[in-house]
């Protein structure tokens, strides 16, 4: 009887030490990669330089991405090494971005916010296919959605003022504001790609070459009950602002600490 129970104190105690040491692994295996992506235009490079040597840097159209590795702080101060790369966002090279996604700890998803609503759609259906992405939606990848090009958000605000900035609050604003728009637009996307086999044949204005919603893959995102919502996915989803030209992303900075203490 006192055999029985010390030999089945030892098996609980293996199997305790056992998963600790797997999870150990898993979270050592799972990388440091985090991938810059979006439209063209939305401001990757320009922020993909910034965050490595701190100031801003002549930027060029790559059709091959560029990488570098970083170092962001945990909340203790303690330092960690992050592998940044700027993914071309073209949308013909779309097999890039899903070659590399299985790789990736994170993914850094740029918008244009001053652009945005001229390109939400487009915004929306790139966003699509990089969350239904099989390794980001399985196995739970955090997405940073930044909102870049604030200053010109402002200036358009401000009418034609150079120095214009976006306050605290009307950041805020921002973020609701688009992330509200860009949930709207996926769920009228889903609804469409559901209904068309995910065939992006009809999708007006889409980008054909990001067509990751072929028939047999297609994904619906979150809830088929309720309209979409970020909340609805797996996936920790943060939102934040930039204006990577003038050299604001600190917001960006601390998302990428917490995508390398997740
Ligand atoms: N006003 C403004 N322009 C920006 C900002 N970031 C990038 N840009 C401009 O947007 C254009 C595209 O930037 P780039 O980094 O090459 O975009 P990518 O195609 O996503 O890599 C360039 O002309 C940049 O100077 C920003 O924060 N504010
Ligand atoms: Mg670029």
């Amino acid at each position: 009887m006192l055999l029985n129970g010390t030999i089945g104190g030892i098996i609980s105690l293996c199997a305790i030490v056992i998963t600790f040491i797997l999870l150990r692994w898993r979270k050592k295996n799972v990388g440091n990669r985090v991938a810059f992506v979006g439209l063209s235009d939305s401001g990757k490079t320009v922020l993909f330089h910034q965050l490595r040597l701190g100031k801003p840097w002549p930027t060029q159209m790559s059709m091959r991405e560029s990488e570098d590795d970083i170092l962001v702080t945990d909340p203790r101060g303690k330092p960690l090494s992050l592998h940044i790369l700027d993914m071309p966002g073209h949308s013909r090279l779309f097999y890039r971005v899903k070659e590399v996604l299985p790789t990736v700890r994170g993914v850094l998803f740029v918008v244009d916010a001053a652009s945005f609503g001229e390109n939400k759609q487009a915004v929306a259906e790139y966003l699509y296919d990089v969350l239904a992405n099989p390794h980001v939606s399985k196995n739970r990848v955090p997405v940073v959605l930044v909102l870049n090009k604030t200053d010109e958000v402002a200036r358009r605000k401000e009418g034609a003022n150079e120095n214009a900035a976006l306050t605290e609050k009307e950041g805020e604003e921002l973020v609701e504001h688009m992330s509200t728009q860009l949930a709207n637009e996926i769920d009228l996307l889903r609804r469409t790609r559901a209904g068309s086999h995910g065939s992006m044949s009809d999708l007006s204005g889409s980008r054909a070459a990001g067509a990751a919603a072929a028939a047999s893959d297609f994904v619906f995102l979150g809830d088929q009950k309720h309209s979409f919502a970020f909340s609805q996915l797996a996936n920790p989803i943060r939102f934040c602002c930039a204006s990577a030209q003038r050299g604001e992303a600190d917001q960006v900075q601390k998302a990428l600490s917490w995508i390398a203490t997740r």
